[in-house]
This record gives structure tokens, sequence and C-alpha cells, in this order.
């Protein structure tokens, strides 16, 4: 019985030990993120207790926190057929909501004239995308859509389950593989050019108070008066924070009737949450086609203006912009 026998136990209970030990140290590595709220710091028990508090706390309690950051909330779950995808390659987005009883979800209450709204965005915030995909009766989400680059993306569904009083947004990421060169934002700046129309963004934002943003649609250097309801309204502005992508979505306070005309002014209430940087995202309708404006805000804790610049009367044989806001959007 020999020495080897010995030896190898004791190698074994080496290696025994090594691995608690490397538990060990994986626990204190998870801890701190349990551990954020500084008061439930426990010296020397090192957050052993920590994840029950963390988790009483996270529970659909999403309250302080804007849409768009939870894949799930009040019982219902975005969940994405599939989270792998190809760039260039056209495919399908498929997606239930799963309802509280665990299953999909199969009725909703309108919102801006849809069941659900998708929106659909690269984490660096390029690539937007603003659709409606179709509901079969199993309660599967589908459009067909083609990434346009590798990198992930983000899903979010906008929508009212007939069975809540409130509107949702769930979000989840996916990923693209295929060439991915990360598009940096534009720089703040109060006016930008999306096929030919020049659009405008002028108000005072204010992080955790309402403000007025009014943008304002031309074509040629005149302004168009003839913006057509596009879901009920004249326009649809999407806000996302710039480093958590968190989702507020904004329509003006008058509703648009088929048939009217609007423009060239399209006036938003919005409250930022937080001050930070935000990507907008104008959709209007005009001539049959839906257009969207970027536009990157800085919002602060003190209102600060944007003021948009004067339009220029177009002088013939004269350049009427110089070159503003035409800024090179990688999509
Ligand atoms: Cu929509």
């Amino acid at each position: 019985m020999s020495r080897a026998v010995v030896v190898r136990l004791g190698a074994f209970a080496g290696v025994l030990a090594l691995a608690f030990a490397g538990t060990f140290a994986l626990g204190s590595a998870i801890d701190p993120i349990a551990a954020a709220d500084p008061a439930q710091e426990t010296p020397g028990m090192a957050g052993m207790e920590q994840p029950a508090a963390g988790h009483g706390e996270g529970h659909g309690d999403a309250a302080g926190q804007p849409p768009g950051l939870a894949v799930s909330q009040s019982g219902y779950t975005l969940v994405p057929a599939t989270t792998f995808f190809q760039s260039s390659q056209q495919t399908a987005l498929r997606f239930t909501i799963q309802g509280p009883d665990g299953k999909p979800v199969t009725q909703y209450t309108k919102t801006h004239e849809k069941d659900l709204h998708l929106i659909v965005v690269r984490r660096d915030l390029s690539g937007f995308h603003h659709l409606h995909p179709t509901m079969d009766a199993t309660g599967t989400w589908s459009i067909p859509f083609t990434f346009t680059a590798g990198g992930t993306w983000r899903l979010y569904a906008d929508f009212q389950p007939a069975a809540l009083d409130e509107t949702l947004t769930l979000g989840t990421d996916v990923n693209v593989s295929g060439l991915y060169i990360p598009v940096p934002l534009n720089d703040p700046a109060s006016a930008t050019t999306v096929d030919g129309y020049d659009v405008t963004l002028a108000g005072t934002p204010q992080a955790g108070k309402e403000s007025e943003l009014t943008f304002a649609v031309s074509k040629d250097g005149k302004p168009v008066t003839d913006l057509q309801p596009y879901l009920g309204a004249f326009g649809h502005l999407v806000s996302l924070r710039s480093g958590d992508l968190a989702y507020l979505h904004n329509h003006p306070a008058e509703h648009a009737d088929a048939g009217t005309k609007g423009g060239p002014q399209i006036t938003f209430g919005t409250t930022f949450p937080t001050a930070g940087t935000y990507s907008l995202y104008l959709d209007f309708q005009h001539a049959g086609a839906v257009r969207t404006a970027e536009f990157t805000v800085r919002v602060g804790t003190d209102g600060t203006a944007i003021v948009p610049p004067t339009p220029q009367p177009s002088h013939p044989g004269k350049s009427s912009s110089p070159g503003h806001g035409e800024t090179p959007h990688g999509h």
C-alpha cells in the first residue's frame, strides 16, 4: 500500500483543494455585482447572502427605469426564434411575446394603429429600422429583414397586451456575423438631411423635465406643408440613450386623421429621464414614403437650447446652405 497510492491520493486532494479555491475565488468575483448596494455590505461574509437580496429588488419592479432595457417585464417576455444571424442575407425576424401563462400572446390593444412596433438598431445606434411585423394564429410575429452588417443588434418590441393597462417595450440583443465597423454617433447638430429633405430641430431639453422638441421639414428650400399622417400622427419619434440604449417613444399630442396635411413643423413633448447623449429618430411621411431623420442630442441638467440654423432664402446663383448637416452616415 504503497506510497504511490498515498501520494496519488494526496495529489487528488490537492486538486480538490485547488478546485474549491477556484470556486471560492469565482464566488468572490461575482459578489461585487450583487453587492452594488452599499447598504448590503457585510464585511467578512462578502456577499454570501447577496443574491437573494438582489433578486427581490430586480423582479418586475422597473420603477424608475426607462423602457427597453429588459427582455422581460410585468410577466411578459420577448422570445426571439433565434439570436444568430448572417449579415447581407435576407432572413425572417421571428419572435413571440410570452405572456404570464407561458403562452404566446395573441390579443393586443392597438397603439399608433398597430398591435406591435418593432425597432431594430445596431448597438452603436446605426442602422435604425421601425418595422411592423405580422402575427400568425399562434402568436408568432415575423417580418423579412436583412441585416446590412455584422455586430450586435438590438430588437425592441413596443406593444400593449390586451390584458394590460400599459404599453411595454421589451428588448433583446441578437448576434449578426459579418463585417463589423462601428459607426460613431454624429456630433450633436440641429439640422440634418435625409433623402433630399432638410430637417431642423429646436428645443430646450432638460433631464427629468418635459420639454418641447420641434422639428421642421423642408425640401429644396421650401417648407413642406403636406406631410402625410403616418400611424395616426405627422411624426413618430424614438429616442435611444447612448450607453445602455434605453428607449423612449414619443408622438405629437395631436392626432392626424387620414387625408389631412401637416408640416412643416412637428412638435413633441419629450421627457429625457437623465442627462446624457441620445440618438433621436424622427419618422415622417411625405409623397407616400416614410423617411427617418436622425439627430444626436446632448441633454444636460440645465436646459440648453438647441437653436436651428436660420433658413437661408435661396438666392439664384448662390448655394443656399453651406453644407450643413450633410454628414456622411453609415447605415
Ligand atoms: Cu410602429
